[in-house]
């Protein structure tokens, strides 16, 4: 008598040891990456070949290698991308982002040039961007702070006021605007923002440090980009290391303009349609610049990213 089989032992649904896994990219360690899971466990996942960049915040299909390892196969279509330069290049660094948190602080002083950049590269990608002004317990230069803003709150970027040292504000005044989404922490190094990661997201641990400490160092504290959960509701926080320059040498001119919403209008009004907004007769741009209705270190912000990214062309 033939004894029946007993069928192989596979749970319902199971796929096969190697078959692709979709997952999520939450930390980038130079070669490899930090991949997780539905079920949230991760793996470090190192590219095929020589693939361009991943970024943190990517969904990619990887094919599991051992215990905990992997293959990055696949990078899926991104909503947006984000890069951060240095002398050398720019390079991509988060990917996904529903809103862009620009943490600066009353102190130390923060620079207008750079969340300028910030503002540009959020608009031209299609973030909306949120202005954290951080460390308003030190009272006394919160002024200086608030008129140095004034420009940019102008144009209608939500500016949330908050210290990072009042767990309560920033419970009450930024969490419920991050819940549901992916947010990425930007700005220079020392405004505090692996601080009001670490208020967020209980048991984060990122270190933080005092910026005069950093800046002897030579180094900024946040050394990777990282992705983390927030509690409650859901979304993401991603945190990123302080950034002395924000990459735009990707962005055509058309991209440049979409970071200056207040060039749309006057646009318009433009005699040509290749405008660019420099020195051709007619246009409207100008007459605005001309007229007070635009801010002239906008205008000239405008200016220098415009003649870089020119510079950067002639350079390939
Ligand atoms: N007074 C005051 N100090 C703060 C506040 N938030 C952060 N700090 C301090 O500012 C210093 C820098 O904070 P970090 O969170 O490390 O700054 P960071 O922006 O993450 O800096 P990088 O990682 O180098 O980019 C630390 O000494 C913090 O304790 C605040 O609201 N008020
Ligand atoms: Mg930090
Ligand atoms: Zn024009």
């Amino acid at each position: 008598m033939s004894v029946p089989r007993t069928p192989k032992k596979t749970a319902p649904g199971a796929l096969p040891a190697d078959a692709p896994l979709e997952g999520r990219i939450i930390a980038a360690h130079g070669r490899h990456y930090t991949v997780e899971f539905a079920d949230g466990t991760v793996r470090k996942c190192f590219p095929r070949g020589k693939k361009a960049g991943a970024a943190v915040g990517d969904y990619v299909h990887i094919t599991p290698q051992g215990k905990d390892e992997g293959a990055l196969d696949t990078i899926l279509p991104r909503r947006n991308l984000l890069f951060r330069s240095d002398e050398m290049r720019s390079k991509q660094f988060a990917s996904n982002v529903d809103q862009l948190l620009i943490v600066i602080a009353v102190r130390p002083t923060f620079s207008d040039d750079l969340t300028g950049r910030a503002l540009a590269g959020a608009w031209s990608a299609g973030i909306s961007p949120l202005i954290v002004l951080n460390k308003t317990d030190l009272a006394d230069e919160l002024p200086a702070a608030r008129a140095r803003l004034a420009p940019i709150a102008a144009l209608g970027v939500p500016v949330i006021e908050l210290s990072a040292l009042e767990p309560e504000k920033v419970h009450t005044l930024l969490a419920p605007r991050l819940a549901g989404r992916t947010n990425l922490l930007l700005g220079q190094s020392g405004m505090g923002k692996s601080t009001l990661l670490n208020v967020l997201v209980p048991g984060a641990a990122a270190p933080t440090r005092e910026h005069s400490t950093a800046l002897d160092m030579g180094k900024h504290t946040t050394t990777s980009t990282k992705l983390y959960h927030l509690p409650g509701p859901g979304g993401d926080l991603i945190d990123s290391p302080g950034f002395q320059a924000f990459g735009l040498q990707h962005l055509t001119r058309e991209d440049i303009i979409r970071g200056f919403p207040e060039f749309t209008q006057p646009i318009e009004q433009c005699r040509f349609y290749n405008c660019t907004h420099r020195q051709e007769p007619g246009c409207g741009v100008l007459a605005a610049l001309k007229d007070g209705k635009i801010d002239p270190f906008r205008y000239a912000l405008y200016e220098r990213i415009l003649d870089e990214n020119l510079a950067g062309q002639q350079r390939y």
